[in-house]
């Protein structure tokens, strides 16, 4: 049998009750009510970490029945608000994809181009992300007026591969883009397909020697060609990922009578319903409550 150090086992079984989605949509300064113009998923808040499943596209049970689709102007800033804001580290990223006709008759299995990145910030000496309760994105201006799916994910890479899996929380929004232009946005991808388990942005452990990132997919459309990093959002709460200290892990020697001892390594989860893992944070740190369902090592 495998060994694994406290550290890996207390990641490996976390994080199983309840997280955040992405569930209201604003448009021009208008917030309409939860689930009008999101499609509504059926498992709660909880992430998708199937890379082959078509529930990578807009959640699980999530379809147009029962969706409405609002008009955006080409241009115009959209904001999703979640539940509960996204406390796992990791990326944000915004796609759309074009409807062949109305959106709500729209299953995504077409092209999607991706119009906006939140990665991690690296100017202070540690990873800085972009941890908010909602986020905000232009529609492109050029685009071709019509129907999309205007899909947003969140990424959580805060339990490192392989023993953690990470975790997609992911909405889709119905629009109808008007006044748009002729542009041909790309470079388009399949979801499925548009992620693997080969990325180094869903591979890369971010509590050990993580001074670069690539947020997974494509690169980001722009109207006028070239990256485009966009600005920050209005409002948003970031948190400072350092190096994880090493804890000294209790080895293979400790007498079996010895009752188990085992620490949280910074930024671990160490409470929350439903959790029945380590609660003790490493040296340095403290259990922190987000909510009712998940507490920190901070
Ligand atoms: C960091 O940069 C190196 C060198 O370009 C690259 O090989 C690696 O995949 C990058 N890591 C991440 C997580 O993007
Ligand atoms: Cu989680």
């Amino acid at each position: 049998m495998k060994l694994l150090s406290v550290a890996a086992l207390s990641l490996a079984v976390g994080d199983v009750s309840a997280h955040y989605i992405f569930q209201q949509l604003s448009v021009g300064g208008t917030k309409y009510p939860v689930f009008q113009y999101i499609r509504k998923n059926s498992n709660y808040n909880s992430p998708v970490t199937d890379l082959s499943s078509n529930d990578l596209r807009c959640n699980v049970g999530a379809s147009g029945s029962g969706t409405e689709t609002v008009s955006v102007r080409a241009g115009d800033s959209v904001t999703f608000t979640l539940d509960t804001p996204v406390y796992h580290q990791g990326p944000v990223s915004v796609y759309m994809s074009k409807a062949p006709g109305s959106a709500a008759d729209y299953d995504g299995s077409g092209g999607w181009f991706k119009i906006k990145d939140w990665g991690p910030d690296f100017s202070s000496g540690s990873a800085t992300w972009t941890l908010s309760g909602s986020y905000t994105v232009q529609i492109p201006t050029c685009i071709p007026s019509g129907d999309y799916l205007l899909r947003i994910q969140n990424l959580g890479i805060h339990n490192p591969w392989p023993a953690g899996i990470p975790q997609f929380y992911i909405s889709c929004a119905q629009i109808t883009v008007t006044g748009g232009g002729s542009g041909n946005p790309g470079p388009t991808v399949s979801i499925p397909g548009a992620f693997k388990e080969t990325d180094p942005g869903y591979t890369v452990n971010i509590y050990s020697n993580f001074r670069n990132y690539t947020v997974p997919g494509p690169a980001v459309f722009s109207c006028n060609g070239g990256g485009n990093p966009g600005t920050p959002p209005p409002t948003t709460t970031t948190l400072v990922t350092s190096v994880r200290p090493t804890t000294a892990a209790p080895t293979t020697s400790s007498s079996p009578t010895s009752p188990p001892t085992c620490t949280v390594a910074k930024w671990g989860q160490c409470g929350g319903l439903g959790w029945t893992g380590c609660t003790t944070c490493a040296a340095g740190s403290t259990c922190n409550k987000a909510n009712d369902f998940y507490s920190q090592c901070v």
